[in-house]
């Protein structure tokens, strides 16, 4: 494409995250329009086109990658078809954005780890948008720093007000848990070697047989121990923290400090935000803008196949720790030689 050219891009799956990457590409992003949308509900392919001006909807999701009209493409369906569409995105040798999970099971991730080395280029960026937030880059920063020392604990708190009625533990691991496995790689630079889950008494709105919260230790491979709770029927509010904990102080990000009020009746307060499209627009804008710079040259920047592989073969054994109640080893591939994927955490802006 030439230099003055916008990016040319079809959005698969435009439910909630698609249709929100496509008005951000349309609005807010430069270089980049929407050409394309696709999604398996005609009628959501059809309302999102209808308020993207130039895109039309193309029905199926194979045509739409190899469209004409299309130089990069952004992955929000489902992911169990994520593996057949990321490949065929690497077949036409396009730039693509797959929101996590890269694929739903680590074999299928490994797969397109080694289609990627095959082509020889970096092509396939996973969405662990964390990353590009301000006050991860901040705390990564710090960590690198050395001015907490070596960070020896990590512990996260993942909350959801609400989610859908069929969100059981595996989703837990595989949708939640697995952007602070993505967090501990990018923070701490090595790959998690371990997992145990821990099941507390259950929330009264959970459904039955349900286990919610969990609270999960995850193991580095150089011993560093890091807790996540996910807890995801609170009913409060989007709340995600993490404190790393060093030999020399701690640190801590996800305070939710915004205004400060003092209000009649001698009460004060501030609101916890209520979404984590809210929370993470900056991150979710960044990481847009970012890859669509990259994509017109023909690569990416930010988190890569290995990264989306590592973070699904963590979950595979996280969900395997809900099933078992002991703690289970992860096991990873080799990287193949020669992959042009980021290293571990190299995607800071
Ligand atoms: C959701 O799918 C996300 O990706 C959010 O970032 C996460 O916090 C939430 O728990 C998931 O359900």
């Amino acid at each position: 494409m030439t230099d003055d050219a916008d990016l040319r891009v079809a959005v698969l799956g435009v439910g909630m995250m698609g249709a929100y990457h496509a008005a951000t590409v349309t609005s807010r992003v430069k270089g980049a329009r929407v050409t394309v949308v696709n999604d398996f509900v005609a009628t959501t392919a059809d309302r999102v086109a209808a308020r993207t001006p130039g895109a039309r909807v193309v029905p199926d999701p194979f045509e739409a990658i190899r469209a004409d009209d299309v130089d990069a493409v952004i992955i929000a369906s489902p992911g169990k078809v994520h593996h057949e569409q990321v490949l065929a995105c690497l077949d036409r040798q396009i730039p693509v954005l797959c929101e996590k999970p890269l694929t739903t099971q680590a074999t299928t991730s490994y797969e397109v780890v080694q289609a990627e080395a095959e082509v020889g280029r970096s092509l396939v960026q996973v969405g662990f948008m964390r990353r590009f937030d301000p006050e991860y880059v901040q705390l990564r920063a710090l960590i690198a720093s050395g001015d907490l020392g070596n960070p020896l604990l990590m512990h996260c708190i993942h909350r959801n007000p609400t989610v859908p009625a069929h969100f059981d533990s595996q989703m837990m691991i595989e949708d939640s848990v697995v952007h602070e496995v993505d967090a501990i790689r990018f923070l701490l630079g090595e790959e998690v070697a371990a997992v145990t889950v821990i099941k507390p008494t259950a929330t009264a709105l959970a459904p039955e047989g349900f286990h919610d919260p969990m609270l999960v230790v995850l193991e580095t491979v150089s011993g560093r121990v890091v807790t996540d709770e996910i807890f995801v029927r609170t009913g409060v509010g989007y709340e995600v923290r993490t404190e790393v904990v060093g030999e020399n102080g701690s640190a801590t990000i996800g305070l939710d400090q915004s205004v400060l009020t003092k209000t009649v009746g001698g009460r004060w307060g501030g609101r916890i935000t209520a979404k984590f499209l809210e929370r993470f627009d900056t991150a979710y804008h960044v990481e847009l803008q970012r890859w669509v710079d990259a994509a017109r040259a023909g690569t990416i920047d930010g988190p890569g196949a290995w990264d989306g592989y590592a973070a699904s073969a963590v979950c595979a054994a996280g969900v395997r720790a809900v099933e078992s109640g002991r703690r289970e080893p992860v096991q990873l591939e080799p990287r193949p030689a020669g992959v042009p994927t980021p290293a571990l955490g190299v995607s800071s802006p």
